[in-house]
Order: C-alpha cells, then structure tokens, then sequence
C-alpha cells in the first residue's frame, strides 16, 4: 500500500492506465466521475479512519499505552485496479469498478500487541455505521508464504451535501511483526515478475514463523504485566 490520495496529474494518467484512448470528451465525462468516485473513496477511508483513532484515544486515557502504531491509509492507483479487472475478468468500466473491488480504499492498521487487533476488529464493527462485508483471517490461516494479517471488507456511510453514499473500505489490521515482514516480503517478492527460488521461499517462511514466535512472546510479557499491576 503507498500513500497516494492522487492529484489532477496521477488522475489523468490513471484514466488513461485504466480506460485506454478515448475521444476529449469522452476523457474529460470520466475524468469528472472518476474523480467524484475516488472523493467518495477518499472520504470514506477518513471516515474509517477516524473510528481508529478515537479508539486509539479511548483505550490510551483508559489503559496509559495507545493499542495503535500506526495507520497508513491510501487509494488504489489506475494500474493496480486495471490489473484487478483484467485478473478478474471484469469490464474497464467505472460500474465494474465500484462494484467489485472492494480495495479501492484501503488503511493498513499496524497494532502493538497481537490480541489488539482482535480488540479493535470487535470494537469497530460494534459500531452501528459499520457492515462487516467480508473477514478474511490470515493471522488464523496464513497464506503458505507465510503472509499474515486480519483483512475486513467493510461498508460505511459518507453523509454529502444532499444525498448519502455506502462505501467500501477495505481493513488490513497486523501486529508490528507481522508489518515488518510484509513491507519487506512486498519489496523483494510480492507480485514480482520474479525467478521463484525455494530457498528464498524457504527462508522468508521461517522468518514469519520467527515474527510469530516473537508476537506471541510479546504477548505473553504484556499479559504479565497486566496480572503484575
Ligand atoms: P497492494 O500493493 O498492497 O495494494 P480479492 O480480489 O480482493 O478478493 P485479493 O486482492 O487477493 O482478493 O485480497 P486479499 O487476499 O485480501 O489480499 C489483498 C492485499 O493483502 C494485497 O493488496 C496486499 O496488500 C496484502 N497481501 C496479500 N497477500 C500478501 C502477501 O503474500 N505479501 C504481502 N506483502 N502482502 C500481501 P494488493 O492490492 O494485492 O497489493
């Protein structure tokens, strides 16, 4: 995820990336929706992320430590949601996109501790606004390369002038440990056209098992803590 909340210039080319030549007037009608589209996107991953950082505040009067590290948020870019059409067999068409890639907005919630994602998963669908689309747990199950990380499709409501919008936004909730080894994971491999070695495979799997032991660690010296005080 790179931050990237596009400007007049990266929108252009991002039309062009993703619905090829078209006459002035066709590109200027979807230079317009799109930008429309991805104001909507963009207000709801303020909306989201908004949620996260008053239950940071919460939980920090509460409990003196602040349950969040980080939140990065970002848009997808014309490049990757072509990509995503053409891998799903989907229309270049603004209706196809709205309808299924639910990623278009995404914010990457990196937590201190391992039970703080599952603390913060609760305390945000809890929340009325918020419908809970699609949950995929690769903390549970995570993928065979070793990827781990709790993703929630979710639905929230942007309140416009006139009218109101449910948009998607899609959560990625992990621990530090879990980060570190996806941000380095993501540079060296993840969808790289490149020679697969098994070796390399090999090691990046041990060094998720190694970020699992260390979360569980972590974990365990936070619960003592808790009992201790
Ligand atoms: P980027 O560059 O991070 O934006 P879907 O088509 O939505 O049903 P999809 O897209 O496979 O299925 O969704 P999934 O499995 O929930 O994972 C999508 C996102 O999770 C990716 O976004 C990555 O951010 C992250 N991710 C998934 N697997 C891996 C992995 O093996 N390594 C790393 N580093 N990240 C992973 P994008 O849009 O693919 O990429």
């Amino acid at each position: 995820m790179s931050e990237n909340v596009g400007g007049e210039a990266s929108l252009l080319k991002d039309i062009n990336n993703l619905f090829g030549d078209k006459s002035p007037d066709e590109a200027r009608e979807l230079f317009t929706s799109m930008r429309l589209l991805l104001s909507y996107y963009k207000c709801a991953m303020m909306e989201v992320e908004t949620k996260f950082r008053v239950l940071n505040e919460e939980f920090s009067l509460q409990y003196d430590r602040n349950p969040i590290n980080a939140i990065k948020s970002r848009l997808k870019d014309g490049v990757s949601i072509r990509e995503k059409l053409l891998r799903k067999g989907l229309p270049q068409t603004l209706d196809a996109i709205e309808e299924n890639i639910y990623d278009i907005a995404g914010i990457r919630v990196v937590c201190s501790f391992y039970k703080d994602v599952y603390y913060l998963e609760e305390a945000l669908l809890k929340q009325d606004d918020i419908t809970l689309i699609r949950r995929k747990d690769y903390i549970e199950n995570p993928k065979p390369n070793g990827y781990r990380s709790l993703h929630l499709i979710v639905a929230v409501p942007i309140f416009l002038s006139n009218q109101k919008k449910i948009m998607k936004v899609e959560v990625q909730l992990r621990t530090i440990a879990m980060d570190s080894w996806a941000s380095m994971e993501h540079q060296l491999l993840y969808k790289k056209k490149v020679e697969r070695l098994p070796q390399i495979d090999r090691e990046l799997y041990k060094c998720a098992e190694l970020c699992r032991e260390l979360d569980g660690r972590m974990d365990m010296l936070r619960q003592i803590m808790i009992e201790e005080n």
